[in-house]
């Protein structure tokens, strides 16, 4: 593994690797929209949820215990990721997948994150691991359930934790976001794609997440099983970090941006 600071120019092997690159996976984390102003889960929460980390709330057990709570962690999420933009980092997957694609090829955008941040900025999701946050479903009869937008600003958070809303179609169970907890089955499909991907890819590149999460965490060693090179973009070294050809020290909103222009593939198009 070779380590990189974001301040060093990059590297000409580095540069080759995505310049030549036809079929790229694109494994994203929290880090990815942390620019954005998106908080990643090992960060210290303020406000009603101060008490809390985000992964204690991300369960079952959480929302069985204290459903407005968690329910109304969800709503202000929900509200921040509607009130904020697609970051540089965004925008550069973004760039990148309609060069590979006019070249014949493609790039492959595998998300952990619940946000549309990447859909935002023109990108098409391959699959979302970990849910969504703007859809809801019964979390008894698992049937959708329509919720309006949340009320909140966004930025601020809100004084009082809510209820969440009764399904209508058994009423009886609660509503809840559509995204993946802590002992919950990802949804099949969006595995089963991410894993395809990473099988018929010639280099992964790993954004922002802290790779300590399973099953998403093993993606990248099925690549590294094939011999494709792996690429870490993150600030901090990961649990992934010892398994990459290389680890770029920086900001995705940075390093993305500047991987393409070194590469020369064209950033502004769209
Ligand atoms: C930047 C940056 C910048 C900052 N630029 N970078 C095998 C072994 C041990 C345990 C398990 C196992 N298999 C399954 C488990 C249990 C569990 C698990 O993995 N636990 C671990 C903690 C050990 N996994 C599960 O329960 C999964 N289900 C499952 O496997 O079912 C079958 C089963 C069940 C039980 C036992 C065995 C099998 C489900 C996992 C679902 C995760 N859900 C969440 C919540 C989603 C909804 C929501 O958003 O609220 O997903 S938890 C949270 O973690 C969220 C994220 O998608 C996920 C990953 O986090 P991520 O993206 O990596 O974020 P962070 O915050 O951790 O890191 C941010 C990174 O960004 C850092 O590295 C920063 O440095 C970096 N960064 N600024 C670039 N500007
Ligand atoms: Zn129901």
């Amino acid at each position: 593994m070779r380590e990189l600071s974001v301040t060093e120019s990059v590297p000409e092997d580095v540069v080759t690797l995505v310049r030549e690159a036809r079929q790229v996976v694109a494994l994203s984390g929290a880090g990815m929209s942390a620019e954005s102003g998106v908080p990643t889960f090992r960060e210290v929460q303020r406000g009603l949820w101060e008490r809390f980390s985000a992964e204690e709330l991300a369960t079952p057990d959480a929302f069985e215990a204290d459903p407005a709570l968690v329910w109304t962690w969800y709503r202000w999420r929900q509200a921040l990721i509607a009130a904020v933009e697609p970051n540089p980092g965004h925008r550069a997957l973004a760039a990148w997948q309609r060069h590979l694609a006019d070249q014949g090829g493609w790039l492959a955008a595998v998300t952990q994150n619940v946000d549309d941040l990447h859909e935002r900025a023109g990108t098409d999701v391959l699959a979302h691991l970990h849910g969504s946050i703007t859809t809801h479903r019964c979390a008894d009869c698992q049937e959708p359930v329509e919720v309006p937008d949340p009320a909140y600003d966004g930025f601020t958070v809100p004084p009082e934790p809510e209820q969440p809303p009764r399904c209508p179609a058994c009423q009886e169970g609660l509503a809840r976001p559509d995204v993946v907890w802590f002992s919950e089955m990802l949804p099949a499909e969006a595995f089963d794609a991410a894993t395809a991907a990473i099988r018929a890819s010639d280099l992964v590149i790993v954004v922002g997440t802290s790779g300590i999460v399973q099953p998403a965490a093993s993606l990248p060693l099925l690549g590294l099983e094939r011999g494709v090179p792996l690429i870490e973009i993150n600030p901090e070294e990961t649990g992934l970090t010892e398994v990459m050809d290389f680890a770029i020290r920086g900001r995705s909103g940075e390093v993305l941006p500047r991987l393409l222009a070194a590469a020369g593939i064209p950033l502004d198009r769209r």
